[in-house]
């Protein structure tokens, strides 16, 4: 056996510590990325072997050329109504994001997430499901809830936590839930819808229906142990279900080399599982709704789970809580080489002569209108701030059939403290 002294003249062990390529006032320069032709990426049959896919899980998955055309064997030949359709919710989704951050602004909510330039990631996708195809959403998919037609009064209630909010104030901010809409409840928990989705696949496979699961992740959740469980238990019973991997680049301040992005991209964590995967311009709705169709016609035919990575940028700060100024080149937004997913679509809608700016302009105006006329109806049930909007007593409700003695006594006890500290606010909740 070898001791250290006799290995004296090798190099210490070191380890690599990532670090992003641009930092705060450094110029940006993103000729390293491989951005490949649109429409130069082959489509394997939906009945393919897993494998067969491995090669698009290092390319990159384009329908939107330089010339604003639908080009290639992953266009999927929407009619234009549809690509109206789907133009109009995803600005709907930006106009509704910028209220609301202003909202959080004026102190009428405490928190905010947009997702201002990844909207084809969950717009397009909702576009390509079956409307009851049941979604397990991370918290920056509020694009499926807008474009499953969910009223904006109700997501506005929850951001407000007001007296009409459906979820009575027990979850942070965004985090919404409907069931009505085949909409998981969102978790803070990163990736704990990923298992979950896996589940609910697996149930719907056992009961013989016909329904299929997709799922959401940002690429720097894709570290939690939740995510690999979940792929697993995918490729072993062959769930139905379609794994999305939402590449942004950042997780708040830490950037995507954290996740190993610098060894391998996330769609090729699907080579390992021997599933299929895919990697997909996401700023590109036509390629996102392909690739979704695609895996959802898969799934269906019980050809097994994909999971998809959609290469995209996170124009905006991570929440209302952070500054991104602090830690990446404001460079980035500006340089990111597959520009905006709205621009690009309504550019191809131009170049097809079934849209005009001035149209644009007069729907920005009307979705504005839209948003502002919902925020007005649901600042009548009451903003943050405009004191407890359900029964304080009411805390420890709707999460056991009974409740159980240990909370009971916390919930007596909580209620003498606050009769006793509090007076006022306890005759006002009722609790004398
Ligand atoms: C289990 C867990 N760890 C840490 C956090 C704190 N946290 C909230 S969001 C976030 C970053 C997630 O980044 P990413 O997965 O890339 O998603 P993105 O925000 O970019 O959409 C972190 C670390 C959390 N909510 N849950
Ligand atoms: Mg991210």
């Amino acid at each position: 056996m070898s001791t250290g002294a006799e290995r004296g003249n090798l190099e210490p062990l070191a380890l690599h510590v990532p670090e992003p390529r641009f930092r705060p006032g450094d110029a940006v320069d993103y000729s390293h990325l491989a951005i490949p032709a649109a429409g130069a990426q082959p489509r394997p049959d939906e009945r393919c072997q897993p494998a067969e896919t491995n090669p698009l899980c290092t390319d990159l998955v384009r329908v939107l050329g330089d010339d604003h055309l639908a080009v290639g064997p992953w266009n999927p030949r929407l009619d234009a109504d549809t690509l109206r359709a789907m133009l109009r919710a995803m600005a709907l989704t930006r106009a509704f994001d910028e209220r609301m951050y202003r909202g959080q602004r004026q102190g009428k909510t405490s928190f905010y997430m947009k997702c201002t330039g990844e909207e084809a990631t969950s717009v397009a996708p909702a576009f390509a499901l079956a409307a009851d195809d049941m979604v397990f959403p991370s918290y920056r998919q509020q694009g499926i809830l807008i474009a499953r037609g969910y009223p904006l009064t109700e997501m506005i209630n929850q951001i407000y936590s007001n007296r009409a909010d459906k979820l009575k104030g027990r979850q942070l901010p965004i985090m919404y839930s409907s069931r009505e809409h085949s909409f998981f409840t969102i978790s803070g928990n990163l990736a704990t819808q990923y298992p979950q989705a896996v589940g609910w696949a697996m149930a719907s496979a056992i009961k013989g229906d016909t329904r299929i699961a997709a799922s959401w992740i940002g690429e720097g959740s894709t570290a939690e142990g939740d995510f690999h469980s979940a792929l697993t238990f995918a490729a072993v019973y062959n769930a139905p279900v379609i794994f999305n991997v939402v590449n942004n680049q950042w997780a708040i301040s830490s950037f995507s080399g954290f996740a190993g992005a610098e060894r391998t991209t996330f769609a090729a964590r699907a080579i390992g599982y021997g599933i299929a995967g895919l990697r997909v311009d996401g700023n590109d709705a036509l390629a996102v709704y392909a690739a979704t169709r695609w895996a959802a016609d898969r799934a269906r035919a019980n050809l097994g789970p994909t999971l998809i990575e959609h290469f995209t940028y996170r124009a905006e700060g991570h929440s209302t809580s952070d500054d991104p100024s602090q830690y990446r080149s404001a460079q980035e937004r500006e340089e990111w080489p597959l520009g905006d997913p709205i621009m690009r679509l309504k550019r191809h809608l131009v170049a097809l002569g079934e849209w005009s700016e001035g149209q644009h302009e007069q729907m920005d105006r009307e979705l504005a209108e839209r948003v502002k006329d919902a925020t007005k109806e649901a600042e009548k049930n009451g903003i943050l701030g405009q004191g407890l909007h359900h029964p304080f007593s009411t805390m420890f409700e709707d999460v056991f059939e009974e409740l159980p003695w240990h909370l009971r006594e916390q919930s007596e006890q909580a209620i003498r403290e606050r009769r006793i500290k509090w007076p006022e606010q306890a005759a006002r909740d009722g609790i004398v």
